[in-house]
């Protein structure tokens, strides 16, 4: 992270000596630059890898002038209606109106709108016809095809189509998007993507059919397969498909750090030693020992050490 808070408003961009924003993110939670919230994470990458980043957060959507605060950014929009479908967010399974919500100070409702990710997508298309707009999130990810919506007791099209976006990012994939482009800055030729059998749903990644953990065995051979792990869990169901799949397969877990290049290696231990050990020392004590990692020559090699 390189600065304080990122700017909310046309004066602090200003106040950067920027002539205007490469991106603005709308959410529909309140702006809390904290990593449980996506909004926090994904502009603190992009800012990280260079953009200048303004955030908009919880529009006034009765008025269009609210999503044009900071202007028309130059790259477009990324809008999520925040850490929970708002729908969700606002009523309960029995439909009755939620009084608190938990992702706005104070706990205070009507923040947002009822189908937040769709109403700020049409704001933003009152004022620009043809600015860039990227969906995401969950509300977003859940809605991503035609789908029953409870609340209304109506089948919906895709959000893509009502959100008026251009673009619909679907779940979490950075961590696999971020050991692609170091497996490609090291010219290393990656053949196939897979998920566990049960997460396997026809969808593509980086230009791949996903398959499953079924099909790259049945094509490749297990004793011919080494594995890159691509994402972090410490639930215990996860945790025992991955020993599993250790068990057949050779694995390895390269560890990414969230922000920066860099890869976990030899050398950045050996630099980082002394923090690294505190902070293993503080996990030791939080995970049960049977789901630690450990390291191994520099490269971060998952053991279940049951
Ligand atoms: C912490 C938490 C809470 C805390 C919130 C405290 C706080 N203020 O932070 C508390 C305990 C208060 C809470 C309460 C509730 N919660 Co809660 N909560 C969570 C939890 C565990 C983590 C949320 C989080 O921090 N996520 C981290 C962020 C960074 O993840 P993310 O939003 O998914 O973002 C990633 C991607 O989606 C994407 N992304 C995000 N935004 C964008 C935007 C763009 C443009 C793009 C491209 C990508 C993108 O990138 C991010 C990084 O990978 C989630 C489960 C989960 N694991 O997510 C449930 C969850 C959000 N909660 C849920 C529920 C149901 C509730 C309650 C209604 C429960 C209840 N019955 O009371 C209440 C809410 C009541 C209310 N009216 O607000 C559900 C929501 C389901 C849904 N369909 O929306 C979840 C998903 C759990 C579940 N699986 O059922 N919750």
């Amino acid at each position: 992270m390189k600065t304080s808070f990122l700017p909310i408003t046309a004066k602090e961009v200003q106040e950067r000596g920027w002539q205007e924003v490469d991106i603005v993110i709308i959410s529909g939670d309140a702006y809390v630059d904290h990593p449980s919230f996506g909004h926090a994470i994904i502009s603190r990458v992009l800012e990280n890898a260079g953009y200048s980043v303004g955030i908009i957060s919880q529009p006034d959507w009765k008025n269009p002038k609210s999503i044009d605060t900071l202007g028309r950014p130059r790259l477009g929009f990324l809008v999520s209606g925040g850490n929970m479908d708002s729908m969700v967010n606002h009523y309960s399974v029995t439909k009755h109106r939620r009084k608190t919500d938990a992702f706005t100070p104070g706990g205070e409702m009507g923040k947002r709108p009822d189908y937040a990710t769709t109403v700020y997508g049409n704001l933003i298309r009152q004022t620009y016809k043809d600015a860039p707009i990227i969906i995401g999130g969950i509300e977003a990810s859940l809605r991503r095809l035609s789908h029953y919506d409870y609340w209304s007791e109506t089948m919906k099209r895709s959000i893509l189509l009502d959100s008026q976006a251009d673009i619909l990012m679907y779940g979490m994939g950075n961590g696999a998007d971020k050991i692609i482009a170091v497996l490609e800055s090291y010219g290393i030729k990656y053949d196939d993507v897979f998920a566990s059998d049960g997460f396997v749903r026809g969808h593509f990644f980086h230009g791949k059919r996903v398959l499953s953990y079924s099909e790259v065995k049945e094509k490749y051979g297990a004793e011919n397969i080494i594995i890159l792990l691509s994402f972090g869990s410490s639930l215990p169901s996860v945790l025992s498909l991955i020993k599993a799949v250790n068990a057949e397969c050779e694995l390895y877990a390269p560890d990414v750090p969230v922000c920066g290049e860099s890869l976990f290696t030899l050398k950045f231990f050996e630099e980082n030693q002394e923090k690294i050990l505190n902070e293993l020392n503080f996990c030791n004590e939080k995970i049960p020992t049977r789901f630690r990692a450990k390291f191994s020559c520099g490269r971060n090699k998952y053991f279940a050490t049951d």
